[in-house]
């Protein structure tokens, strides 16, 4: 087997662990061999890659740059002072806090920065759009905080920005937070910051889904109005799996003192190495046309979807995700992910707005785009992979073996051998 694993040796590993190793390769197999359309996914570079596979990771550095509890960080506060400085310029941030190691982690940090146990929230609820960690009963954020939630409008299915003003007037929440896990549309920043100043509120934005787009310069920022926005770093920003936070200056100490000591220990060094190297590729002009694109994409696959009867929620998508009501053409969302996975699209069921079905069945589908965007495809073929969807959802099947199964996935191979991922 030849098979280059970047910044790690491979040949090592497979002659010591060949379970591991096959792992490894068939994963790779799995992403090259199919579409990849879950819209929290993308394909981080080879440089990305490379540091996650470096020696980095074997280093504790408790504290911040210049600030550790144990020697031999001279190296690493190199790697995390890049990081930092980079977001800041990336997102003009006054200060970023680059050790959160997810999107969790990210957003309990701002919630041990601004609450306290029993404090309120104000935020998208989860089957509107939300996030397990934006006050869900099942979730520390839920459980420890008193959470309000407000949805989407019954008509227009997004934001229902009436019912943000309401809440916040009612219930004065120390928070109020937007952003979410299946919005398609953009967020009215400005709205919510006048919101937040009239209850005397922080506003906190969870940017996990679009920073990427934010960062690509292809839809507007939340930095200069939120007081502390929170992100994923390995989604359209196609950086590794992680986390991080951008805030005002005021609340600096605040948000670093939330990380570390109160959330986290040691930082994953490597991955902050990581973080970094993508802030630099985001600052490129290749980068911003890729947002762009993603964004183009999404539109298209959503347009076309709906042309088949997959209706998009909210009429089609800002963003690089839409989210497709099924209940038309007669199948859940369950459904319709098995049959898409049996013909090499992998793609997420998901609840829709006032959804009937239960979450682990729903109603819905979510796409996206960033993946195969990465791969170098456009609009015409997301109008294939539309069509290809439709016929997987409507006339497939859960059975690989299925002859619409085959077709479909037939057409999927044409397609990712003339965009490969991760090209040889
Ligand atoms: N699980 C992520 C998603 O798929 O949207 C959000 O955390």
């Amino acid at each position: 087997m030849s098979e280059t694993f970047y910044g790690s040796d491979f040949g090592a590993l497979e002659a010591f662990d060949p379970e591991i190793a096959g792992v490894l390769v068939s994963e790779l197999d799995r992403l090259r061999g199919g579409l990849q359309l879950i819209a929290s996914e993308n394909m981080s570079s080879p440089a990305v890659l490379t540091s996650l596979g470096s020696t980095l990771s074997n280093k504790y550095a408790e504290g911040y740059p210049g600030r550790r509890y144990y020697g031999g960080c001279s190296e690493v506060d190199k790697a995390e002072s890049l990081a930092i400085e980079r977001a800041k310029a990336l997102f003009e941030a006054d200060h970023a806090n680059v050790q959160p190691h997810s999107g969790a982690s990210a957003n309990q940090a701002v919630y041990g920065a601004f609450m306290s146990p029993g404090d309120t929230i104000l935020a998208m609820s989860l089957p509107h759009g939300g996030h397990l960690t934006h006050g869900t009963k099942m979730s520390f954020s839920g459980k420890w905080f008193n959470a309000v939630h407000y949805g989407v409008d019954k008509d227009t299915e997004d934001i229902d920005y009436d019912e943000v003003e309401r809440l916040a007037k009612e219930h004065r929440p120390k928070v109020i937070l937007a952003g979410g896990s299946a919005i398609p549309r953009l967020i009215d920043f400005e709205f919510f910051r006048r919101v937040a100043d009239e209850v005397g509120a922080i506003f906190w934005v969870d940017a996990a889904h679009f920073i990427g787009l934010v960062a690509g310069k292809a839809i507007p920022s939340p930095v200069p109005h939120a007081d502390v926005v929170s992100f994923t770093t390995h989604k359209v920003l196609r950086g590794p799996r992680s986390g991080a936070i951008v805030c005002k200056e005021e609340h600096r100490a605040a948000i670093d003192k939330a990380v570390f000591p109160m959330m986290q220990g040691g930082p994953q060094m490597h991955t902050i190495a990581a973080k970094a190297t993508n802030f630099k590729e985001c600052a490129t002009p290749e980068y911003q046309a890729y947002a762009k694109q993603v964004i183009a994409n999404a539109r298209v696959l959503a347009e076309t979807l709906g042309e088949k009867g997959i209706r998009p929620t909210t009429g089609g998508t800002d963003t690089h995700l839409s989210l497709h009501d099924l209940q038309q053409v007669l199948v859940t969302g369950a459904d319709a992910e098995a049959r898409c996975d049996a013909a090499g699209i992998t793609l997420n069921k998901n609840a829709i707005p006032f959804d009937p079905q239960k979450p682990n069945i729903a109603s819905g589908i979510r796409v996206g785009t960033p993946c195969v965007t990465t791969q170098g495809m456009g609009e015409d073929e997301m109008r294939t992979i539309g069509g290809l969807i439709a016929r997987a959802v409507v006339d497939g099947d859960a059975d690989p073996e299925h002859a619409v199964s085959k077709e479909v996935r037939a057409e999927v191979t044409d397609l990712v051998t003339r965009f490969p991922a991760y090209a040889r």
